[in-house]
């Protein structure tokens, strides 16, 4: 189980902010519609049997689907947005409202996961070299490695299949959930409930969350109290958001089920696929050493972005030189470490890529040092010799 001091510094995993590539067809507010059908269809006569995708395109078409309550409207279901909530489900997307409601009067408001994922009332300042050794340890060094040799056959049909290294599908996982130790132990549905109606900072992300949880577990006919994860929400060893299961988890060991919890082949192919497809470019590298002249521009250059877009001649005109070809672009990444000279680093297109999975130049950069790092010989330890594995181990003070 994960601490909560190790929950604090985690940023959050994967995508709390999707990429606009994802075809989630998620409306942003959906007119609520009278409940004027007081038709009589029993709520057990509601066929499951619609393929979600019919339902997706055509939620509309069933009216013999009655909207009409059966679960008394307690606890989450009392309240008027959650209500409306149920609306778009049922009557737009298709979900039963049996199904919906039954699950919603469950939903256990967990307050735990809006201490989680608060940000610190006293926010640690920055610091690139103590991000960097919570995830470039030896459990996650030579638990990648492990993890590389067990998975050997899998991680290479996925490099083939999707053009993404080994290493760093390995060092994703790894810092996600130190290669599936800490998936997290939440209900989704709870976490997700909890989030999008008793934190309004992060609502409407996480009631797009919600409602692709929804679809997932009616697409896959599965239970939606079944699923497990972290207090945001994110499931299985690669830490998906629902919306990320639904646009980029594939069956990659074949046994027709998708399971990033149970089956580490199912998240090795997934996490290449979600790489692959926000953009990875085979073979090329992810980001290169910056380095500054005496007159370097940098506010004007870090305020490009996170999208590359700077080139040689920007580049040089500024100050900065690099190894950057003629056709490429990047972004400045600046390293901030306090009492120590600033890394600066040009991220290129992998580099951003990375970030599309967790928007952080920490992040990204970790990921690919951590990557590194898996081909090198076994970790030496700078801690002094006689500190326990165990004293290692401990959450890291603030
Ligand atoms: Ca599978």
């Amino acid at each position: 189980m994960i601490t909560r001091p190790q929950l604090r510094y985690l940023t959050l995993s994967l995508a709390l902010l999707p990429a606009a590539s994802m075809a989630q067809n998620i409306p942003q507010t959906i007119p609520m519609a009278p409940a004027t059908d007081a038709s009589a269809a029993a709520p057990t006569a509601i066929s499951p049997a619609a393929s979600s995708a019919a339902a997706a395109s055509a939620p509309l078409s069933t009216p013999a689907a009655a909207p009409i309550s059966t679960t008394p409207a307690t606890g989450y279901l009392a309240r008027r947005e959650v209500q409306d909530f149920v609306a778009n489900l049922t009557q737009r997307l298709g979900v039963p409202r049996a199904t919906v409601e039954q699950a919603l009067a469950e939903a256990q408001p967990t307050p735990q996961v809006i201490e989680l994922i608060k940000p610190p009332a006293n926010p640690l300042v920055r610091s690139w070299q103590r991000y960097r050794a919570r995830f470039l340890d030896n459990a996650r060094i030579s638990g990648g490695q492990a993890f590389m040799r067990e998975h050997a056959e899998a991680l290479a049909t996925a490099e083939t299949a999707y053009g993404v290294p080994k290493e760093i599908i390995t060092a994703i996982i790894g810092v996600e959930t130190v290669y599936g130790r800490n998936t997290g132990n939440f209900r989704a549905l709870d976490a997700l409930t909890t989030l999008a109606f008793d934190y309004p900072p992060r609502a409407e992300l996480f009631r797009k969350e919600l409602e692709a949880l929804f679809l997932l577990a009616h697409e896959r006919k599965e239970d939606v109290r079944s699923y497990k994860g972290s207090y945001a929400g994110a499931i299985g060893l690669p830490q998906f958001l629902p919306s990320s299961i639904r646009a980029f988890a594939t069956d990659f060991d074949g046994d027709g089920h998708i399971d990033l919890r149970g089956s580490p082949r199912d998240a090795i192919g997934s996490v290449a696929r979600y790489l692959a497809e926000n953009g990875w470019k085979q073979g090329e590298r992810i980001a290169i050493p910056a380095k500054l002249g005496e007159r370097t521009d940098l506010d004007k250059l870090l305020a490009a972005g996170f999208i590359p877009s700077l080139g040689t001649e920007q580049l040089s005109q500024s100050g900065v030189s690099s190894s950057l070809g003629a056709n490429e672009k990047a972004t400045l990444i600046d390293l901030v470490t306090p009492g120590e000279a600033t890394e600066y680093w040009l991220g290129l297109q992998n580099f951003y890529v990375i970030t599309r999975y967790n928007k952080s130049s920490f992040y990204a950069m970790a990921v690919k040092d951590l990557a590194e790092a898996f081909s090198q010989p076994a970790v030496v330890n700078k801690q002094p010799r006689r500190k326990t594995a165990s004293a290692l181990r401990k959450p890291r003070r603030r």
